[in-house]
């Protein structure tokens, strides 16, 4: 895509590129920063392809679009106002003008839907996984279950209180758990998503991943993690009044660090049972 996108952009004067992303010294992070311009940066590669669609090719073609709508409207306004232009033109066809601004766009969307038909295919591909997990949304936490090969353990996943963060620990406002999804650096993550109650959406956008968790379906998704780090979603579906306190939250770890892990989740998750039921009413109501 990227040699596909390199015409196009110079055929769309890359020079009007959007805005730039946040310049970031160490590795990605996981979740947007006050200020920031641009996406949160990608750690996977279909993150990296998102990007790339957006920056490289939509933002100039819609940029040059704009630009030149505003030229006609500017041109239209001041050589055909009415004190320059008092008789107005009866013309009410022109052919080849009509045939171009039928033909050219279409031209347009074909250019955009070719790599996005790409990049939604890569996304909805599923490569040969080397852990499969399932995401469960319910009103309003999410639970993660971790297959048989892993252990075989469940548990609910539930947003820090406003009251209870703990800045020290690198905790934030609203997107911190209690138990954080844990997956290994470098290893395809095969996620199957489904909803308890209502729709919610999965989405974390380091990943590029966002699939609905819809009640009696079984959506599947993937990624791989390219550095170690927390990264953090949210849901993305309006799915009632917590939806904006249910946020996702997945520290990638070395391998090492993933099998240690595995040894406490699975002891301190059987202890607490499976699936124990939780009632999300200690969770901050939105304000109206
Ligand atoms: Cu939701």
């Amino acid at each position: 895509m990227s040699g596909y996108a390199r015409v196009v952009k110079s055929l769309a004067l890359a020079a009007l590129v959007g805005l730039p992303s946040v310049a970031l010294a160490a590795g990605p992070i996981g979740h947007a920063v006050p200020g920031q311009v641009g996406f949160i940066p990608g750690d996977t590669s279909l993150a990296h392809d998102i990007h790339i669609f957006h920056n490289d090719l939509l933002m100039p073609i819609i940029t040059t679009i704009c630009l030149f709508v505003l030229g006609l409207l500017i041109y239209v306004g001041v050589r055909f106002g009415e004190k320059r232009h008092p008789v107005p033109s009866r013309t009410t066809h022109n052919t080849m003008l009509e045939m171009a601004w039928t033909v050219i766009p279409i031209l347009i969307l074909v250019v955009i839907a070719v790599p996005s038909f790409k990049l939604l295919t890569n996304q909805l591909t599923l490569p040969k996984p080397d852990i499969t997990m399932k995401v469960t949304g319910h009103q309003w936490y999410w639970s993660y279950n971790y297959p048989k090969s892993q252990g075989g353990f469940s548990f609910d996943s539930m947003l820090i209180p406003d009251n209870k963060i703990d800045a020290s620990k690198g905790q934030l406002r609203l997107l911190s758990v209690d138990n954080p999804a844990v997956v290994p650096v470098g290893k395809t993550i095969l996620v199957q998503v489904t909803g308890a109650d209502v729709i919610h959406s999965f989405t974390v956008p380091s990943f590029g991943v966002r699939i609905d968790a819809i009640p009696g379906r079984l959506n599947e998704t993937w990624f791989k993690a390219e550095h170690t780090g927390t990264y953090y979603g949210e849901c993305s579906n309006i799915c009632g009044q917590n939806h904006a306190f249910m946020p996702i939250e997945f520290k990638v770890v070395s391998e090492a660090d993933y099998q240690a892990w595995l040894l406490t989740a699975k002891k301190q998750f059987a202890m607490a049972g499976q699936n124990p039921v939780q009632v999300a009413t200690a969770l901050p109501v939105a304000a109206h």
